[in-house]
C-alpha cells in the first residue's frame, strides 16, 4: 500500500476491499455503468466513475455533521453490464448484489440509470421494508415503450415485489395514470413543492419511519439548477441543502441499502456529479 497515493476509480477514503470478509466496514460501493433504458438525455453509464472523480473534493470531515464515517468502507469497481440488455444485467446485479449480502456489506450502488434499482431490492429483499424513494417522478407506469423494465416503471416493479410501505419525495412529473395508481395503491407521495414548505415535516416523517428503510435517489429530485446532467431533468427541484437535511433525517435509521441514480455527468466538474458525490457522502457520514 502506498501511502502518498490516490485512486480516482475509488470513491474518496475508500479503503481496498483484499479480503473475503472484512473484519469491519459497513458499506459495499458498487457502480452500475448501465443506462440502455434511458429515453431522453443519454450518459448515466458514466455516472459511477464521475462520482468517484467528483468525491475527490470532499473533506473526511463532514462539518454539519461535526464527524468523520465512523466505520471503513469499500468501493467494489463496477458490476460488468450488458449494454442494451436490462434482463443480463439484472441477473449480473442481483448476483453482485447477493454476494455483497454475504459479506455483511449494506450496499451503495451507483446508477446507471433508475431501472438498476428494481434489481438491487430483488436481490435485497423487501419484506418490511419502506422504501424511501428521492425523484423528480413517480415512475410508476406498468410498462414504457412497451417495456416492463424501464427507469420509467422502475417502481412499479419495486410495487410489484410486496415492499411495506413506498414514499416519494420531491415528486413533479406523473402521468394522470400514475397518480391514480398510487392514490388506489397507498403510494405517499410528496409532491416537490410541499416539501420545500413543510421541509420539518418531512424530516419528522423519515426518523419516525419503522423498521428497515431502502432509499433510492434519483439526483433529478434535485433542481435542474443543481443536476442538469440527468437522463429526463425537470424543473422546480429540491435544493442540495434540502436533500442534505432529508438525508440527514435517517441518522439513526435502519437503512439496508441506498443508491443514488441518474447521473450522466460527462466532464470533470459538472455540477451534477459534485451534488451526488456530496449526498452519497452524506449517508455515508450519518
Ligand atoms: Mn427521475
Amino acid at each position: 500500500m502506498f501511502l502518498y497515493t490516490e485512486n480516482p476509480l475509488k470513491f474518496v477514503f475508500s479503503k481496498e476491499f483484499n479480503d473475503d470478509r472484512p473484519k469491519s466496514g459497513r458499506y459495499g460501493i458498487l457502480g452500475v455503468p448501465f443506462d440502455s433504458t434511458t429515453t431522453y438525455l443519454p450518459g448515466a453509464r458514466f455516472g459511477p466513475n464521475a462520482i468517484r472523480e467528483a468525491s475527490y473534493n470532499l473533506e473526511k470531515y463532514h462539518l454539519n455533521l461535526d464527524k468523520e464515517p465512523s466505520e471503513p468502507f469499500y468501493d467494489l469497481g463496477n458490476l460488468q453490464v450488458v449494454h442494451g440488455n436490462f434482463q443480463k444485467t439484472s441477473r449480473h446485479l442481483e448476483s453482485t448484489i447477493q454476494e455483497i449480502k454475504e459479506l455483511e456489506l449494506n450496499p451503495i450502488t451507483l446508477g446507471g440509470d433508475h431501472s438498476i434499482s428494481y434489481s438491487v431490492l430483488k436481490a435485497l429483499g423487501v419484506q418490511d421494508v419502506t422504501v424511501l424513494h428521492f425523484d423528480a417522478h413517480m415512475d410508476l407506469r406498468d410498462t414504457y415503450q412497451s417495456d416492463k423494465y424501464s427507469h420509467a416503471t422502475v417502481m412499479r416493479r419495486i410495487y410489484d415485489l410486496n415492499p411495506d410501505e413506498i414514499i416519494q419525495v420531491g415528486i413533479r412529473s406523473g402521468t394522470k395514470d400514475e397518480v391514480e395508481f398510487a392514490r388506489d395503491a397507498g403510494v405517499k407521495y410528496l409532491t416537490s413543492s410541499w416539501v420545500k414548505e413543510n421541509l420539518k415535516d418531512v424530516e419528522k416523517l423519515i426518523s419516525s419511519i419503522k423498521g428497515l428503510i431502502y432509499v433510492t435517489l434519483d439526483i433529478d429530485v434535485l433542481d435542474p439548477a443543481y443536476a442538469p446532467s440527468v437522463g429526463t431533468p425537470c424543473t422546480g427541484g429540491l435544493d442540495p441543502l434540502e436533500l442534505q437535511r432529508l438525508i440527514h433525517s435517517l441518522q439513526g435509521q435502519d437503512v439496508l441499502g441506498f443508491d443514488l441514480v441518474e447521473v450522466s455527468s460527462q466532464c470533470v466538474g459538472d455540477i451534477t456529479s459534485v451534488n451526488a458525490a456530496q449526498a452519497v457522502y452524506d449517508y455515508i457520514c450519518l
